[in-house]
């Protein structure tokens, strides 16, 4: 069997139903081959770039439990490839990424030259350190070996993204059918790199713990928002009354409800922060704790708090924030082995939670009176509009970004995907089309005016699938995050936020690729926009025209106390 042909038969056998690609020459025996397999979908994006966020966005819609494949060609296609990768490295997305490379006698090799063959280039060195496993196959014997490989890794401990690098060659070789036949029968190998279960002492130590907390808080991280027994955890800390917050990735996928005080970090919501400030004991689950949730200063972190942090790296155990409790388990085996009973938390408070909600109503105003249109009022709206519906939400890069994290409260069958580690400006469109792609549910992109620009090449895949999608663009018709850290300390001098920059109109941009456009300027008409949300099942894009709407309230000034944000308020 054709090499190319038995690829196209593995990836069908481990059920990947997505390609996302911009075809070049050094990859079209591989696409032919799974064109004419016929299993998996080959969507055509107009950059490699966006292919690689569309094919994230699959493996998102999956919870990490289906991978998706991202191919380009050597060279350009290649390096376009690199970003969505690093995105799929540090929110632990499982992808299969696969780059066409010239013929194995047309590398350099170890020869001190840059180049041999055209467009030859060594992707396998540029995304080691951003990936799980990156190879390249010269020998036709070694390709499904490493392919086995390469999706096991993808899928299994941690998971993240995997790159093939496959001369142009290898692709056209012959392997034979019994070879093929044996690795079609092989399993994945999805026990690499998973940690130990959650061992009797470390389990018997977190319940200590546990057992004099009068306010204890449990804080939902990235590594938490996939497990299977996540709903049913939280649903036993709703039932005792134990409160929880999240990182903004952990708030991926939880709902609004009565123990829930939102997203903690320099843009968090302000009782989760003071909640954080304030508990005497943290039990962190698959958050890494990064600068973006603690603030800078590590040590006032949970001040009061004793910290027990759960992770499956061991590498992210013993980083920034030093735990009291550092136990190395995957978050599923910890909800599995540590559950949550009347008896868990014998000490707490009995003020405790309601302190946190009565802070929650307090802080549930809105920031911006003096905006004409103002990003609580939109959010308040959207989540009224699309209360009981099933929704994905998709989040682009920059303030809009902040403002959604702080305003979307998700019901029942509705999740939101961000851009986590990489904050990747330009993710949410092509993320959302994988995700729109393999989701029965609305899709609905939240994104800026800069960060549209960066993928607006995929308004015309948008239309070509016709999905049911809306885009909210709120256009500030500046790039708003960065401008508003210029007016803090560069004496609003805002070089290339507003001066030197520019934006199209993206109504009609986007009735320019076939798209039906909405374009509003206050809340009247906003609201009239996203009543036809709800009832139209093609691609809509919804222009809010909110010029001067460049700051997020409230945030952390750097350096500032996670419970002193600014503005200040009591
Ligand atoms: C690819 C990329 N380039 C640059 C940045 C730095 N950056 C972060 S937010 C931001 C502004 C985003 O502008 P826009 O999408 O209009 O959102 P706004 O903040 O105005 O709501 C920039 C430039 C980034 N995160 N990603
Ligand atoms: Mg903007």
């Amino acid at each position: 069997m054709k090499a190319s042909a038995a690829i196209a038969k593995i990836l069908e056998q481990h059920r990947v139903q997505y390609c996302f690609e911009l075809v070049g020459g050094m990859i079209t025996h591989l696409l032919d081959s799974l064109a004419e397999n016929g299993r998996c979908t080959i969507i055509s994006m107009h950059h490699e770039q966006a292919a690689a966020f569309a094919a994230e966005g699959v493996a998102r819609q999956a919870s990490g439990t289906s991978i998706a494949v991202a191919m380009g060609t050597s060279g350009p296609g290649a390096t376009n490839l690199l970003t969505g990768i690093g995105s799929c490295w540090f929110d632990s997305i499982p992808c299969l990424f696969i780059t066409g490379q010239v013929n194995v006698n047309e590398l350099k090799g170890d020869r001190a030259i840059r180049q041999q063959g055209f467009q030859e280039l060594d992707i396998v060195s540029m995304s080691r350190s951003i990936t799980k496993y990156s190879g390249q196959v010269t020998e036709v014997g070694q390709l499904l070996p490493e392919l086995h490989r390469a999706l096991s890794l993808a899928q299994s401990g941690r998971k993240g993204p995997v790159l093939l690098d496959i001369p142009n060659d290898i692709q056209r070789m012959d392997i034979p059918d019994e070879v093929v036949k044996k690795w079609l029968a092989q399993p994945l190998d999805t026990d690499l790199n998973t940690p130990p279960s959650l061992s009797n002492k470390d389990a018997a130590s977190v319940a200590a713990l546990c057992r004099y907390a009068k306010r204890p808080l449990v804080c939902f991280g990235g590594g938490a928002r996939w497990a299977a027994s996540m709903g049913s955890w939280v649903d036993s800390l709703e039932k005792h009354g134990i409160p929880y917050v999240s990182t903004l990735m952990g708030q991926e996928r939880i709902c609004g409800s009565k123990h829930y005080f939102s997203m903690i970090g320099s843009y968090g919501n302000r009782e989760a922060n003071w909640a954080v400030q304030n508990c005497d004991l943290l039990l962190v689950l698959g958050a890494r704790l990064d600068v973006r949730q603690t603030g800078s200063d590590t040590a006032d972190f949970a001040r009061h708090a004793k910290i027990i942090q759960v992770d499956i790296d061991p590498a992210q155990l013993d980083n920034r924030v030093k735990a009291d409790l550092k136990i190395c388990a995957d978050i599923e085996v910890f909800f599995k082995q540590f559950k949550i009973a009347a008896d868990t938390f014998p000490c707490t408070d009995a003020s405790w939670a309601g302190e946190l909600m009565t802070r929650r109503e307090r802080h549930d105003v809105d920031e911006y009176p003096d905006w004409r249109i103002s990003p609580h009022q939109i959010f308040k709206r959207l989540n009224e509009t699309m209360r009981g519906q099933a929704v994905n939400y998709v989040c682009d890069v920059g303030n809009h970004q902040m403002w959604a994290a702080q305003g979307i409260r998700l019901g029942a069958d509705q999740v939101v995907h961000y851009s986590g580690g990489m904050g990747a400006m330009g993710f949410a469109l092509p993320a959302a089309i994988g995700i729109g792609l393999s989701s029965p549910k609305k899709t609905i992109v939240i994104t800026g005016d800069g960060s549209l620009q960066v993928n607006s090449q995929e308004l015309d895949t948008l239309n070509r699938l016709g999905l049911n999608l809306t885009i909210i663009v709120m256009n500030n018709f500046s790039l708003g995050m960065v401008k508003n850290f210029q007016d803090m300390y560069f004496d609003g001098r805002n070089q290339s936020t507003r001066k030197g920059y520019s934006c199209p109109s993206f109504a009609k941009l986007a009735e320019a690729y076939g798209l039906r456009a909405i374009q509003v300027s206050d809340m009247e008409s906003l609201r009239a926009a996203f009543e036809k949300i709800p009832g139209n099942t093609s691609p809509l894009l919804i222009e809010i025209m909110m010029e001067g709407a460049t700051e997020c309230r409230p945030r952390l000034a750097f350096g500032g106390k996670l419970d002193e944000q600014h503005p200040k308020c009591s």
